[in-house]
C-alpha cells in the first residue's frame, strides 16, 4: 500500500545518574534535576536497605528547593533537610532507608511527586517543625510520616489533596504529646490507621 507509517522517534529510559558523594544544595539555591533520575552509588551512601546512617543522595542547606528529581534505587538515605526547605515534584519510586528527613528545625513544603515501595517510613521528623504534604501520591508503605521514636518536641504535620494507599501502619506517627496531625481533601485505599500516637484534640481529617 501507499501509507507511510513514521518511524517513531526512539524513546528510552534516560540512564540514571549515579550519586557517590552526596548532592550538597546551598542555601537558598535551588537544584533543578529536569525530570532527571539520581540513584545512589550503594557501596558510599548506601543500598538502600533498612540500615540506619546511610547516606542522602541530596543534602539541602537552609531555604534551598529541590524540584523536578526522580530518586530511583538504591535510595540510600535520600533527602537530608537542615532548616525549611521546598520539595517540588520529587518522586521516590523506591524509597530507601527512609525518603526524606527533616534534621533541624524549620518547615519543609512537599509539593507534587509522590513515594513508592518504603519498607517502614516515607518522611522522618528529627527535629521541631512542619512538614507540609500537597498533592502528593504514595503507596506500599509502611508509615506517610513519622517523628522520631521517644522524642517530645513539635511537629506539625499537615497533608492535603493527596492519594495514599496500601499502608502498613499509619499517615501520621509521633510519640510527643505536642505534636499535631491535620489530613484534608486526600483519598484512600487501603490504610488501616491515620494517626497514631497524638494527644486528643490534636488531629483532624475533613
Ligand atoms: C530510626 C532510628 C533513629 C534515626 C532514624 C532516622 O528511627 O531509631 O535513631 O536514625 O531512624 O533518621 O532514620
Ligand atoms: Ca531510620
Ligand atoms: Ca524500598
Ligand atoms: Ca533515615
Amino acid at each position: 500500500s501507499s501509507f507511510y507509517v513514521a518511524t517513531p522517534a526512539k524513546v528510552s529510559a534516560a540512564t540514571p545518574i549515579v550519586v557517590s558523594t552526596t548532592i550538597v544544595v546551598a542555601e537558598g539555591e535551588t537544584f533543578n534535576g529536569n525530570g532527571q533520575t539520581y540513584i545512589a552509588n550503594a557501596s558510599t551512601l548506601g543500598d538502600g536497605s533498612q540500615a540506619e546512617n546511610q547516606k542522602p543522595i541530596f543534602r539541602l542547606e537552609k531555604n534551598a528547593t529541590l524540584k523536578n528529581v526522580i530518586i530511583g534505587a538504591p535510595g540510600a538515605d535520600g533527602v537530608h533537610c537542615y532548616g525549611n526547605a521546598t520539595i517540588s515534584n520529587v518522586t521516590w519510586q523506591d524509597v530507601g532507608e527512609d525518603a526524606l528527613t527533616l534534621k533541624a528545625s524549620g518547615t519543609v513544603n512537599i509539593t507534587g511527586g509522590g513515594a513508592y515501595k518504603a519498607y517502614d517510613k516515607v518522611f522522618q521528623a528529627n527535629a521541631a517543625g512542619t512538614i507540609n504534604i500537597k498533592n502528593f501520591r504514595a503507596d506500599d508503605i509502611g508509615k506517610l510520616a513519622r517523628q522520631n521514636g521517644g522524642t517530645s518536641y513539635a511537629v506539625n504535620f499537615t497533608l492535603d489533596s493527596s492519594d495514599i494507599s496500601n499502608v502498613k501502619d499509619s499517615i501520621f506517627r509521633t510519640d510527643s504529646s505536642s505534636s499535631a496531625a491535620k489530613i484534608t481533601n486526600t483519598r484512600y485505599h487501603s490504610v488501616p490507621t491515620l494517626f497514631k500516637g497524638f494527644a486528643s484534640g490534636k488531629t483532624s481529617q475533613s
